[in-house]
């Protein structure tokens, strides 16, 4: 559904003269501290990132699914309502999709559909955690680590697959991610596991077209719940290494132990040039993905900070890919996600006011005190007029949630769908 830019121009003109106050309070303050607010303006606008088409319905859990009414039943209804979420925060202009939960029906009308709302095809994700019901080989106990070659050699297959769909949208990046480990002690040579998914990898490798990106995402446990074969952060960067240049880490948020530093993670995959991209989401205990920014925000700025120092300062490490990997158990799916873009930009306006320069002499000097004034300074201020001014700019909307209700757009896409649509994905 396509929002008519006049309603979005009358909503915006109610909001217009408490957002010009508060834009012009904080550029004053921040010109005073020789910020160059509207460089930082232009970098929120440029900041886009990918919606998981995989994401735009109820999530669940095992213990089960609450639906939402006016789900997208289709792909096209996906690229719909990505486009509306593009069209109020003028930052979701990407999509990722995950197959075979997603491939086209006709190609030529979904790249249309795309381009209609500004939407480019960012990484697609392969499937080899679930067994497809006309599958000869079962995944049950594992897909590229697997003992058996045969259903190794299934899994190779079906990556291959997904990077020619991606290669006729426009994509330019694999995502892999394994479910493989084990359940029990014993119950895996963990070596043959290893070894398996690093000659597999490397025959994925081999089928990537020469501008095309590897990320390989790495998950500490479930849904195996004793091992994963690539569990942390270094295992894949490893992998990554032995597949070659194209090839890189993927970080999801909450694929973390409790309390492990994110942040340093962040910094050494890019002074290595490996970081590829991320899955941004929230988490309080284990892979919750939970709303960006919901549970631990500072951290999630501490992770922009490592982000904007390395984009800065390694040269060597590509622009990473942005991207939202998030379930919705209750919460309006879209609404949801634009909750998570603004965390996700208000995360990187504040990593923007961070006086790097101010922060390696404090470094230099072991004045640890004002180490984290400067970080602290850069995450107390109130950035969202900025956002507000990125998206004015663009042409969206000041408050995107609030436009959302107003517009009573749920309300409308039921209508449009019927209470008992269903999405694909998790
Ligand atoms: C695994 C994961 C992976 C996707 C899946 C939907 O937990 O983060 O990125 O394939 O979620
Ligand atoms: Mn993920």
């Amino acid at each position: 559904m396509k929002i008519e830019v006049e309603q979005l121009g009358d909503l915006n003109k109610a909001k217009e003269a408490g957002h010009n106050k508060n834009f012009n309070f904080l550029s004053e303050a921040l010109t005073a501290q020789n910020k160059d607010v509207t460089a930082i303006v232009n970098s929120l606008a440029e900041f886009q990132v990918a919606i998981p088409s995989w994401a735009l319905g109820a999530g669940g859990t095992r213990f089960g699914r609450f639906g939402f009414q006016g789900e997208p039943s289709n792909l096209g209804q996906k690229i719909d309502d990505i486009g509306m979420l593009h069209q109020l925060t003028r930052t979701a202009g990407a999509v990722s999709l995950h197959i075979p939960w997603d491939v086209p029906e006709d190609y030529m009308a979904i790249k249309e559909l795309a381009s209609s709302h500004n939407i480019l095809f960012d990484a697609v994700n392969s499937n080899t955690f679930q067994d497809q019901a006309n599958a000869k080989h079962s995944y049950k106990f594992g897909s590229l680590s697997n003992i058996s070659k045969v259903s190794r050699d299934q899994a190779i297959a079906h990556n291959l697959d997904v990077v020619k769909i991606g290669d006729k949208l426009g994509s330019k990046s694999l995502t892999v991610w394994l479910a493989d480990g084990s359940n029990f002690p014993g119950q895996s040579n963990f070596q043959d596991a290893l070894q398996h998914t690093e000659d597999s990898l490397k025959e994925i490798y081999k089928g990537l077209p020469e501008d095309w990106k590897l990320f390989i995402e790495y998950k500490p446990y479930e849904p195996n719940f004793y091992s994963t074969v690539i569990q942390d952060w270094g295992t894949s960067f490893m992998l990554a290494n032995a597949c070659g240049d194209k090839a890189y880490t993927l970080v999801d948020l909450g694929h973390h132990l409790p309390n492990t530093n994110i942040e340093q993670i962040v910094s050494t995959l890019m002074l290595k040039g490996k970081l590829g991209g991320f899955h941004f989401n929230d988490s309080k205990y284990g892979d919750d993905d939970l709303t960006v920014g919901s549970v631990k925000p500072y951290a999630l700025f501490l992770i922009f900070n490592a982000l904007v120092y390395g984009m800065e300062n390694n040269p060597q490490n590509p622009y990473p890919a942005w991207m939202i990997d998030a379930s919705h158990n209750i919460k309006d799916p879209l609404e949801d996600l634009m909750q998570s873009l603004e965390a996700i930009q208000e995360a990187y306006a504040k990593a923007l006011l961070v006086d790097q320069t101010k922060l390696r002499d404090a470094q230099a000097n072991h004045d640890v005190v004002t180490c984290q004034e400067i970080l602290q300074n850069a995450y107390r201020t109130d950035v969202r007029p900025l956002l507000e001014k990125a998206r004015l700019n663009a042409g969206g909307a000041i408050n995107p949630v609030a436009a959302y209700r107003e517009l009573e757009i749920r309300k409308k896409l039921i209508q449009e769908r019927g209470a008992n649509s269903i999405a694909t994905g998790l």
